[in-house]
């Protein structure tokens, strides 16, 4: 276990709509990853915490309005602002679990609809991941599972056109993950796939950049 300072760490994406479990279960792999004695950080985007992150905040709670165009352009810059950082840490050792990436930003914005060519331009040379969960739900169970905030997006219309575009997105590659389960079956399932895949990291699998 453990791991050596030669070695990448492996870039995690977990994805997702709203309630789907994303948060809880990236926490969770933060733990396991943890207690194995990895190196491991847990992101996610938005990152509120910048400048345009505060903007997409402010937007996403409605105390300002923005054309769709520009509010897309604004979540691919917070990952772009996060770019370089993320390089590093990758190339130091450290795995990092992020809670929604590129594929959200292209999901929400499609779903409006903006064009999904334009929508992935944006991203092209960004960090691509190393492996990426989809925790599929129908958006009525979802939205069962109540916790919808005041927050813009979060409307069972607009999440059903949402899961649409996530359909439309996913490869091969993705780990489709049944987000249904107890919570400790879908933990177990993830724990697996990511232990494999930090594996193939620390044995050199190469970084690559989106769109691939
Ligand atoms: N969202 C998130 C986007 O529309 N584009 C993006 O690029 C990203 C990363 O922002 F409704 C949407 C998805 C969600 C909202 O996400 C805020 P969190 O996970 O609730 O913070």
């Amino acid at each position: 276990s453990g791991c050596n300072s030669e070695s990448r760490g492996a870039l995690v994406v977990l994805e997702g709509l709203d309630r789907s479990g994303k948060t809880s279960q990236s926490s969770r792999l933060l733990t396991y990853l943890e207690g194995l004695g990895h190196s491991v950080e847990l992101w996610r985007f938005p990152d509120r915490s910048t400048n345009v992150g505060q903007m997409i905040s402010s937007y996403l709670s409605n105390k300002s309005q923005l054309d769709d165009h520009t509010i897309h352009l604004l979540f691919s810059a917070n990952r772009w602002e996060k770019r370089s950082l993320m390089e590093t840490k990758l190339k130091t050792g450290t795995t990092l679990i992020v809670d929604r990436y590129s594929y959200s930003g292209v999901a929400f914005s499609s779903a409006k609809g903006l064009g999904d060519e334009w929508c992935k331009a944006p991203e092209i040379g960004l960090l691509a991941p190393d492996l990426v969960f989809y925790l599929d739900i129908q958006p009525e169970k979802a939205a069962e599972r109540g916790g919808y905030g005041d927050e813009k997006y979060e409307r069972l219309e607009f999440q059903r056109k949402v899961s649409q575009c996530y359909q439309v997105l996913h490869d091969a590659s993705w780990k489709i993950v049944d987000a249904c389960q107890p919570i400790e079956d879908i933990e177990k399932q993830l724990q697996e796939l990511v232990l494999e895949c930090v594996m193939a990291c620390q044995k050199g699998k190469p970084l690559a950049n989106l769109w691939s």
